[in-house]
């Protein structure tokens, strides 16, 4: 068996021995680079860190290919350009390494590759969610926090530091997850939370207010209109014409809109806000205001009576005697509705000349073996009727016999038939 395999090794020997020899290689060009210069630079972006590459343009390169990459040698971004400069943002701790490394390229050829290091300074705030505990009874509030954590810093290194927001001076939370602290009275408190990391960065969060003593609901007076409005169409707007608690300040009352229809919408800032009713019906809309001690009540808006409107509009065609060219070179008509109004007419137009039947496709005309091809060929011009009226041009009119199809439909979907007229035209 060794043998045999012996025997294989030397007849694979033998035969590279005797296979044609590569051509005598043209001697190598030097390698080109390194590239001089590298400089990398680090500052703070909306997400991470923006780091900076720079070079000297090296003679002979056609582009560069430079790459970033951490302490682990993981990549953290790349680039093949022809500048000479890369800026590029990328998510890495604070006080770590990043490398840039750069090689020149000669068209595909790649040169001897150059970098440079920079330490990420820590530029960011700790991160954190805090919440403040409104007691049930007493004076006692406490603040939990839910989360804490920061690029550089360990949780355990970052500085929280406290104010209750009741002129008591800012106290130090050294350890734990919560934090208790005793009001002098009745009032509205609110707490801040200040976070420090060991490279001094702060961030400082406002918590929730702290409202003690407050039993009362906020009030406010509301009113929902028009009173009368159309399904999937009207945009029906509530407004606040009143908003008061005897706590909590205006901006931190929470209102919540039932429209009656089953939608409620939570309303932010602003007067007003505006909803559409996809189906008919009576609705009673009303809004919940809630204050910072959870006091609720809820304010009837009014009462909005909301239609369908189930008509087509009236669409015509106006009616012009005249056999003249100069006439019909555009279509014109009314387009009329009751209720949410006329959207839009659309129109198609055939014409039967000496020369037979031709279709308008828009601007110009195509001929058409029959007439109902000619119809098939035809395309519809569609345009918005502006003040009740409606107009389509006919560009290239011949003398002959010419044949219209006209329809409407209203902004909620209702469709005319589709009017006709024929007119002979028999000169300019
Ligand atoms: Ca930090
Ligand atoms: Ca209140
Ligand atoms: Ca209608």
């Amino acid at each position: 068996m060794r043998r045999h395999i012996t025997a294989l090794i030397l007849s694979v020997l033998a035969a590279l021995l005797v296979a044609p020899s590569v051509p005598a290689a043209v001697a190598a060009p030097t390698k080109l680079g390194p590239v001089t210069g590298l400089k990398i630079t680090a500052g703070s972006a909306p997400s991470g860190y923006r780091l900076t590459s720079s070079w000297n343009a090296l003679t002979g390169a056609t582009s560069y290919k430079a790459v970033l990459t951490d302490p682990a040698g993981a990549t953290l971004a790349t680039v093949n350009t022809t500048n000479v400069s890369w800026t590029v943002d990328v998510a890495v701790k604070g006080n770590t390494n990043v490398k840039v490394t750069v090689t020149p390229y000669a068209t595909k050829k790649p040169g001897v590759a150059a970098s440079a290091i920079v330490t990420v300074p820590d530029l960011q705030a700790p991160v954190g969610v805090f919440r403040s505990i409104r007691p049930e009874t007493g004076l006692e509030a406490t603040i939990v926090q839910d989360s804490l954590s920061d690029d550089a810093t360990p949780v355990g290194d970052i500085q929280r530091e406290v104010t209750w927001g009741d002129g008591s001076a800012a106290q130090v939370w050294q350890v734990g997850d919560s934090i208790a602290h005793i009001y002098p009275g009745v009032g509205r408190y609110v707490p801040t939370v200040k976070l420090t990391d060991t490279s001094g960065n702060t961030v400082t969060l406002t918590l929730k207010a702290v409202v003690l003593g407050d039993t009362t609901a906020p009030t406010g007076t509301f009113a929902a209109g028009p009173a009368k409005a159309i399904a999937a169409w009207s945009k029906v707007t509530l407004t606040q014409t009143a908003l008061a608690d005897d706590f909590s300040l205006v901006d931190f009352i929470q209102r919540v809109v039932a429209w009656g229809d089953g939608t409620t919408s939570v309303w932010g800032p602003g007067a007003t806000l505006t909803h559409v009713y996809p189906t008919a019906g009576t609705y009673e809309p009303s809004v919940t205001l809630v204050d910072e001690a959870d006091n609720s009540a809820k304010y009837a808006a009014g009462t909005v009576v909301v239609t369908r409107d189930t008509t087509a509009p009236t669409v015509k065609i106006t009616n012009r005697k005249s056999t003249s060219l100069a006439k019909w070179r555009a279509v014109r008509g009314t387009a009329t509705d009751t209720g949410v109004g006329a959207a839009t007419v659309s129109m198609n137009a055939i014409e039967k000349t000496a020369k037979g039947w031709r279709a308008y496709v828009g601007g110009r005309w195509v001929k058409a073996g029959t007439k109902a091809k000619a119809w098939k060929l035809s395309r519809t011009i569609t345009v918005r009727p502006v003040a009740g009226v409606w107009k389509v041009r006919l560009a290239r009119l011949k003398r002959g016999k010419l044949l219209v199809r006209v329809r409407g439909v209203d902004n909620v979907g209702n469709r005319t038939a589709v009017i006709g007229r024929a007119q002979r035209l028999t000169r300019a």
